[in-house]
């Protein structure tokens, strides 16, 4: 399988040129190879994902080709999801405190997604660095610009404050280097982000499996010939006198020899090892149980532990980062388990986000990638759906599909279940869907200890957790309530514990159901059968 670049090379070449690779970061999309390769990245490397050998980076053969990651570059793991690196891109860039820039790009086709709406929204809401670099070839494969977008993307999104919008002829030297030069200018001085609209041609076919024939006019392939950036750049390098003829074809030359050199090197790689498929699903991690509980005090609410859960890791660890809807006081969430902490960390440790699942989840992975550990909130788990894309399609394969290079620890805390009247949307459990999602931890504590204590194993655990919290039992105090374990108390993730012992039956279950587990397994006992 291959997507050419060709068409898209001039806007690639001169955004590394003119942003700082290693400094800055970028989440470019498939069809910038030469923005890759300008950074710095091995050509042998970029040949080897290509062929599926165990290449260094760029998953190490577990993707398609063209999906760019490396982290000595600060090239985030990518997805073949369009449009889904944008979110991901205001993550990385909320978790910046230099003068560094995020750069994200996507064809055109993708600006059609909800995400990139969303991306720009909070982007501009925080003034964000964050580079939208459009390619605009006018095809999103055969689907034409008017089928795609009302009226021009510069038009349709320039009402975002703070937004900076720009439009390039990406064919154009002298025209895509002054709009870099404007672009990083404001985006250094932290102004806001920059949405640059290059057009550029798509020389050639979508990928091998397509045919352009199909819906393109020969007039319009021979027009988008002309607009080929590589001759239309020889040709300005000899009018302008800066290289003759034949230093133009010894460059050449050379460049061809090399290309040959490293692609022939790469066919030397190993093909990944068949017993590595299952080893980067989960980021190994030991935590070893202990559990003491506060002596002279009250038992605690579930509501209770998880707050103070949270304030007890976020005073050790300042990368912890809390956010959702309605999390930051006065308010603390509408089940008031983020209560006291914005008021504690300041609204940077502790912020709302928009009412936009995918952007809670999107920013969440963003900044996970970058060393902060986000502990967002999701309000209800029946809202979860708006944010599926993000969880399962992206943050649960990102260890496994940049074969380790990036891990996410990610903690999505979500009221989940049934029991107070809420009707079929503030009562849906959502565990068994999730928990077939391979590289998602799943925890459903079923009282007050467990909660404290999961949670804090979840805070430390490398890879995404989603933490379901049972809003029936947040009060509950008959069974729920415990001893509040101390501040460094902790259990592991995945260990059963035996609640009640019994001899007849097992019942294994989690969250309120144990609850009620152990009131039948006592009315059972009067009975003379014996539960566990
Ligand atoms: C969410 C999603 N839907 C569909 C696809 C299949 N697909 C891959 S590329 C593509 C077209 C993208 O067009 P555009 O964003 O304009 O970029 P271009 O390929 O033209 O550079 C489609 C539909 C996908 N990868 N992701």
């Amino acid at each position: 399988f291959f997507l050419s670049h060709s068409g898209h090379e001039l806007i690639g070449i001169l955004s590394a040129f003119h942003l700082k690779p290693k400094k800055d970061y970028f989440l470019p999309y498939y069809r910038d190879r030469a923005l890759v390769i300008a950074l710095g990245s091995d050509l042998k490397d970029i040949f080897a994902a290509f062929l599926a050998r165990d290449s260094i980076h760029h998953s190490s053969g577990r993707m398609m080709p063209d999906h760019f990651c490396d982290n000595t570059l600060n090239i985030p793991c990518q997805s073949s999801c369009v449009g889904s690196q944008f979110l991901q891109a205001v993550g990385v860039a909320k978790a910046l405190e230099n003068d560094e820039i995020v750069y994200v790009s996507s064809g055109d086709g993708a600006t059609s997604q909800g995400d990139f709406h969303e991306a720009l929204n909070f982007s501009s809401i925080y003034k964000l660095p964050v580079l939208f670099s459009i390619q605009d070839n006018e095809y999103a494969i055969s689907t034409t610009k008017k089928e795609q977008t009302a009226g021009s993307i510069e038009n349709v999104f320039k009402g975002y404050e703070n937004l900076k919008v720009i439009s390039v002829d990406g064919s154009n030297y002298l025209d895509t280097s002054n709009a870099l030069i404007e672009a990083v200018k404001y985006l250094r001085a932290k102004k806001g982000p920059v949405l640059m609209v290059s057009k550029v041609p798509r020389l050639g076919a979508h990928s091998i499996s397509d045919d352009p024939k199909k819906y393109k006019t020969e007039e319009i392939i021979q027009k988008e010939l002309k607009k080929d950036p590589i001759p239309l750049f020889e040709k300005f390098l000899l009018d302008e006198k800066i290289l003759s003829q034949n230093e133009i074809d010894t460059i050449k030359k050379e460049s061809f020899e090399f290309v040959e050199n490293e692609a022939e090197k790469a066919e030397k790689v190993d093909f990944p090892k068949v017993e590595s498929v299952d080893k980067k699903l989960f980021k190994p991690i030991e935590i070893i149980e202990k559990i003491d509980f506060i002596k002279d005090q009250e038992p605690i609410t579930i509501m209770d532990a998880l707050n103070h859960a949270l304030k007890e890791e976020m005073e050790d660890n300042s990368n912890i980062l809390v956010f959702g809807q309605d999390v930051a006081d006065k308010k603390g969430g509408v089940f008031g388990i983020t209560r006291g902490l914005s008021d504690k960390f300041s609204k940077k440790r502790c912020f709302n986000t928009p009412l936009a699942e995918s952007t809670i989840i999107g920013l969440a992975i963003g900044l996970s990638m970058t060393g902060k550990i986000p502990v967002c909130e999701i309000q209800f788990s029946d809202y979860i759906w708006t944010g599926m894309n993000q969880l399962v399609n992206e943050l649960a394969s990102i260890y496994y599909r940049s074969n380790g290079e990036y891990n996410c620890p990610v903690v999505i805390r979500i009221p989940t279940g049934g029991y107070i009247q809420g009707g079929p949307y503030h009562s849906q459990s959502i565990e068994a869907f999730l928990a077939h999602v391979p590289g998602l931890k799943i925890v459903a504590p079923s009282n007050a200890k467990d909660a404290k204590m999961l949670l804090k194993a979840s805070i430390k655990d490398p890879n995404p957790v989603v933490f379901l919290e049972h809003k029936a039992i947040y009060r509950q105090r008959n069974f729920a309530a415990t001893l509040e374990p101390t501040k460094d108390s902790i259990i592991p993730l995945g260990k059963a514990n035996v609640v009640h012992e019994g001899e007849d039956v097992t019942i294994v279950c989690y969250s309120m159901m144990v609850m009620y587990a152990v009131e039948i397994a006592r009315k059972l006992k009067k009975e003379g059968i014996s539960v566990e």
